[in-house]
């Protein structure tokens, strides 16, 4: 497609695109998600109708308090939003994240089997909608909840779960690495700056061109069903409204870490299974990145704090071999950039690379574990019986392209990359394979290393795929 112009981006309403597409809140460090189910429509109609004037949009920067909300398929069908329009999304939205298909893709089995979830699962209520908080101080944050059980519940909407995010030193995850450093580059999100490979708004906006230079499919809506003339007509066909244009698919996961156990398989394989390396080495070789952030590919000895946001690197020229990065370590095969085929190591590599791009947006839960903060201090993260773990969310244009992808296609792969029976070190699901895939190989000279009997680290308890309309989608639903 040809480079985008200015009066291309200027044309694009971020007033009316919900806040956490264009940023994270990384300021609003505190944050609350209420899972809600709805009970009379009309009175749901009449919440939302309060609610959408509150919603913070893309175009500010919240100092204090932000709220987004999203839909599932049964909200907007709650709501009122016709049949044929709920038909126009897309068969891996209508179709959710828990159909025994959809766990095979996902690796949803043994204890992430959603049998057990606590949310989202086959036994657990249906959810209708999710709204998001994010608050500068947990006492901002005490208020909003507090505001919008309020109003939920005085509209007969039950609040099923609630699902608390608090940031942990550093910028770090609960294993101990510093997280939220790679994010695929969108041009409109960021128009000061240059980046050899912007990647399309339309591929986590909808109704915005794609990678492909055409509008994703979705739901749209005959006029004579929006006599208001709310939704503006589809780029593509002036005879129909864009339910979905400024919207985006936001997928929700709950997801416990292990971290002793993490901690102590890794110091354990490292003394009698990878002779030489240390617990950080290892752990880093899985990750694909030091505790600090620095890339395996740019210091692949030690820890660098000072590369700790490095991320314009690739893999080809640097590492054909995974010598310095295992091609199986987590960021190498969610994000493989210039790795694979058609021709590793060439903007055509990259390209089909960022074919299959997520924008993460998740949060920590739980209390961190106080030793793998730092992990420069020679003591073991030990077993204090809290849960802990991420409230994984990203966004995307298409699911099946896009998260799915990553997670089946690239994670769960017991093949990728030339791998014979091994699925990702950190987040792999080592339970559907019809052989053992408990496997880790760690490329090196003169010869590989392989560690064995890699338990779980992460374990799914809850789930679900949403759909974060636009401001005037909002408005529409509201007004059915
Ligand atoms: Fe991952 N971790 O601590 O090891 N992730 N991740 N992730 N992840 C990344 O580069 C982690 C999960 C991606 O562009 C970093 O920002 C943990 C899922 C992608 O180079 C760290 C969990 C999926 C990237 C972690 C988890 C992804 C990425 C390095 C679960 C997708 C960017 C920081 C508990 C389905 C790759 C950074 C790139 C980076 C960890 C989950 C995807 C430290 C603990 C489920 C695309």
């Amino acid at each position: 497609m040809a480079a985008k112009t200015i009066e291309d981006m200027s044309s694009i309403d971020f007033d009316d695109i919900q806040g956490i597409v264009s940023r994270g809140y990384g300021n609003l460090g505190e944050s609350e998600f209420l899972l809600l189910r709805f009970g009379d429509p009309e009175r749901a109609r009449s919440w939302l109708a309060e609610l959408k004037g509150r919603v913070t949009p893309a175009a500010t920067r919240p100092e204090r308090e932000a709220l987004n909300v999203a839909l599932t398929l049964r909200g907007m069908a709650s709501l009122g939003l016709g049949a044929e329009s709920l038909d126009g999304f897309s068969e891996d939205f209508r179709s959710g994240m828990v159909t025994e298909h959809k766990s095979r893709t996902l690796g949803d089995h043994g204890a992430s089997a959603p049998e057990l979830w606590r949310w989202g699962g086959p036994k657990t209520p249906p959810l209708d909608a999710l709204v998001l908080l994010y608050a500068d101080t947990s006492d901002t944050l005490d208020t909003a909840i507090a505001r919008e059980k309020e109003k939920a519940e005085s509209a007969s909407i039950e609040i099923l779960n609630t699902l608390n995010g608090s940031p942990l030193p550093h910028g770090k995850e609960h294993f101990g690495f510093r997280d939220g450093i790679s994010q695929p580059f969108i041009q409109e999100l960021k128009p000061n700056l240059v980046h050899p490979h912007p990647i399309e708004l339309g591929e986590f906006v909808l109704g915005h061109a794609n990678a492909y230079g055409r509008y994703t499919q979705r739901a749209l809506v005959p006029p004579a069903a929006d006599s208001k003339d709310i939704l503006s007509p589809a780029a593509e066909d002036e005879n129909q409204r864009d339910f979905c244009l400024n919207g985006s698919y936001l997928v929700l996961r709950q997801m416990e870490q292990k971290v002793s156990n993490f901690w102590e398989f890794v110091s354990s394989a490292a003394e009698t299974q990878a002779h030489g390396m240390d617990r950080i080495q290892l752990a880093a070789k899985m990750v694909g990145r030091w505790p600090s952030g620095a890339p395996l590919v740019v210091s692949p000895e030690q820890d660098d704090p000072s590369a700790g946001l490095q991320n314009e690197f690739a893999y080809h020229d640097a590492d054909a071999d995974g010598l310095k990065c295992p091609f199986g370590a987590h960021i190498r095969r969610t994000n493989p950039r210039d790795s694979l085929e058609p021709q590793p190591g060439t903007d055509r590599s990259i390209e089909s690379s960022n074919r299959h791009r997520i924008l993460r947006r998740g949060r920590s839960y739980g209390p961190p574990l106080a030793e793998a903060m730092d992990l420069s201090i020679d003591s073991m993260p030990k077993d204090d019986s809290i849960e802990r773990g991420l409230l994984f969310m990203c966004l995307n244009g298409n699911l099946r392209r896009q998260f799915e992808f990553v997670q089946h296609t690239w994670s769960n792969n017991p093949n990728f990359d030339g791998q014979y029976s091994e699925t990702d070190p950190i987040t792999g699901d080592r339970h559907a394979q019809s052989r053992d895939t408990t496997d880790f190989t760690i490329p090196a000279e003169p010869v590989r290393m392989c560690i064995h009997n890699l338990p779980d680290f992460v374990t799914i308890r809850g789930g679900s795929y949403f759909f974060l309309p636009s401001i005037r989608a909002l408005e529409y639903l509201a007004s059915l």
